[in-house]
């Protein structure tokens, strides 16, 4: 830039000029618990308030899974800004949802003076190391000067190949001192297409499968892309399973829907998945959950693998494929939209039992107490509005809605991948901020909930009214589930003691519910509803019915039953102080919720 040009441009303190680099972005609205470490940010964001809506959380953690789900919805990056040390600390747990959910997100932190670096001053934490195995990338500005530069490449890191969290460290003096820069606003890129010869050689081998299995996951997808590869799955008949918590890729009430392969999964999927000639991977990573641990295929590719994705180092990361194609995701539907489809399938069968195993699996059993989780959510799913948000924590409790609840096309479905608890609540606030005028469901166990519920004040002060839905079952139910099956009738650490959660709410103005009947939910959600008001339902579930496929009881006599049987059989019976404990099952799928 010429000194004349330079000169035409105002001298700007460093705190607005970041707060004009998130403008010049496209950012509408950031994620906050303030700090003293920021206040120049603070005030560039002032002068900005008309463009930029700031949010203003009670927990950083809070923040963050606001600012993330608002990147899971928009495909942009979420902005949280948090400040240094504890804050940044508080403000780690959604950097690493961001990073293994693979969202774009860009977490501002207050730093302390630069000239105090190094003497472990007030809240001194050097985050390129607190960050290193959590971010995509850290950095932090210290000169003045370079504010657009690096605003705009943190930016482009995280919406860029595989999406994911960036970490920018503010220091105090340089947001103070002023320059005449120039915004930088994002660059145009247009993304990568596959090669020439990926979508003919996929169909090539597509046309040689005689029992293929299509797996939809990952992030990046956009609503045409979403269509594109629906009417390619569609067009070819193909089973279609989506991968841990990304239920919003694929019509859940689709004749093609065969379930999620993620944590949980339904065993019989799960077989025919091992069983299937061809494993068509479609934005989603190999990783645990959707490997059942990594056990679910040959890793040396035995079952001929396509993986598509945005970036290659994920390609082939675990799992070999039989054809690897780096591509942005929406421009691969749309190519393998344009490809004719096989004629006559020999998979029509197959597609079949695959779909009547997750109808199957979908029929709601007889479950244990009053409230029949899988009857009232069912009778629930279909007074829905066809835009409904949902949201969900870490917990057994959400195996009932992944099981027994279907995402329709139109509906979003936000979970974290990493089992973070406490995301549920944070996440619908998010969402409703994004869309105030969708339904918005978080779904939340009382252990969740007492995680980042204090979070509904800020749903309160920014005026937006999602529904937080509560399965109480009063106890950390999925690590009292693992402990019963491990030492059956031993309860240590993960009984609960719970509030009033309807008068919990109530106390800021809110609508209470408390269901203690099946038939009792869908009423209690319609006055939910109709007060337009933040709500939250609980509902009082039966703690004896542990897993929506077993109970306590149920669980103590299959351990028992299996410690008979390793004393019986093995050499080495086990010893006295070990007796009435069950051997540690062979591992064969990922443990958490
Ligand atoms: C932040 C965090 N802490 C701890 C865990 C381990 N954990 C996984 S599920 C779970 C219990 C969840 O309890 P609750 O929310 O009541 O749901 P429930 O399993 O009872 O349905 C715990 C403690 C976790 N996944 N995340
Ligand atoms: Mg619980």
């Amino acid at each position: 830039m010429t000194e004349a040009k330079r000169g035409a441009l105002q001298r700007r303190p460093g705190g607005k000029l970041l707060a004009d680099a998130l403008v010049a972005q496209g950012v509408t609205h950031a994620f906050c618990v303030p700090g003293e470490s920021y206040l120049d940010l603070l005030d560039g964001l002032y002068v900005q308030r008309n463009r930029i809506q700031l949010v203003t959380c009670r927990f950083e953690a809070g923040a963050v899974h606001m600012a993330e789900a608002y990147g899971k919805l928009t495909g942009r990056p979420g902005v949280a800004i948090v400040t240094r040390g504890p804050g940044a600390c508080h403000a780690a747990i959604g950097v690493h949802v961001a990073f293994q959910d693979s969202t774009p997100l860009v977490l501002i932190v207050g730093q302390i003076p630069f000239e105090e670096t190094d003497r472990e001053s007030f809240q001194e934490v050097d985050y390129r190391k607190m960050f290193a195995p959590l971010a995509k990338w850290v950095t932090q500005i210290d000169d003045v000067a370079r504010i657009p530069e690096l605003m705009a490449h943190a930016f482009d890191v995280a919406r860029s190949g595989r999406p994911g969290p960036v970490v920018v460290a503010i220091s105090e003096e340089m947001q103070r001192e002023e320059a005449a820069l120039p915004d930088i606003g994002p660059a145009r890129v247009l993304p990568p297409h596959p090669a020439p010869e990926a979508v003919p050689t996929m169909m090539e081998m597509l046309g040689r499968a005689k029992k293929p299995l299509a797996v939809l996951g990952g992030s990046g997808w956009s609503a045409a892309g979403r269509a594109a590869i629906r009417d390619f799955l569609l067009a070819n008949n193909l089973p279609v399973a989506v991968s841990f918590r990304r239920q919003s890729l694929f019509d859940g009430t689709s004749p093609n829907y065969v379930g999620d392969l993620g944590v949980g999964a339904d065993a019989t999927l799960v077989a025919k998945a091992r069983e299937c000639d061809l494993f068509l991977a479609l934005g989603t990573r190999m990783g645990e959950p959707v490997s059942q641990g990594y056990t679910l295929l040959d890793m040396a590719g035995a079952t001929p693998i396509v993986q598509v994705y945005q970036d290659q180092a994920e390609i082939g990361r675990v799992y070999r494929p039989a054809l690897g194609i780096v591509s942005d995701l929406n421009a691969f539907a749309d190519a393998a939209r344009a490809a004719p489809p096989v004629g006559n399938p020999p998979w029509t069968g197959w597609t079949r039992e695959l779909r009547a195993a997750r109808e199957a699996q979908a029929v709601a059993p007889e479950m244990r107490g009053p409230v029949d989780l899988a009857r009232a959510l069912q009778a629930l799913e279909k007074t829905l509005p066809p835009d409904t948000i949902f949201t969900t924590d870490a917990g057994n409790f959400a195996t009932w809605p992944t099981r027994f609840m279907h995402v329709g096309e139109g509906q979003e479905f936000l979970g974290p991948t990493n089992g973070a608890m406490g995301y549920a609540v944070p996440a619908a606030i998010g969402a409703a901020v994004v869309h105030p005028d969708r339904c918005v469901i978080g779904f939340v166990g009382d252990g969740g909930m007492l995680m980042t519920g204090q979070e509904i004040a800020t749903a309160f002060h920014h005026s937006v009214a999602p529904i937080i839905m509560v399965f109480n079952n009063q106890m950390y139910g999925t690590i009292r589930m693992h402990q019963e099956k491990t030492f059956p009738g031993r309860v240590s650490g993960t009984a609960l003691t719970n509030p009033d959660f309807a008068r919990f709410i109530e106390s800021f103005g809110g609508h209470g519910e408390l269901v203690e009947r099946t038939d009792d939910l869908v009423p209690a959600f319609e006055r939910a509803r109709a007060s337009g008001k933040p709500a939250l339902i609980e509902v009082r579930t039966d703690p004896e019915q542990i897993t929506n496929r077993s109970t306590i009881t149920q669980l103590r006599e299959q351990a028992r039953r299996a410690a008979e049987g390793a004393a019986g059989t093995a050499s080495d019976a086990p010893q006295p102080a070990q007796a009435g404990r069950a051997p540690e099952p062979r591992r064969t799928g990922p443990r958490l919720r």
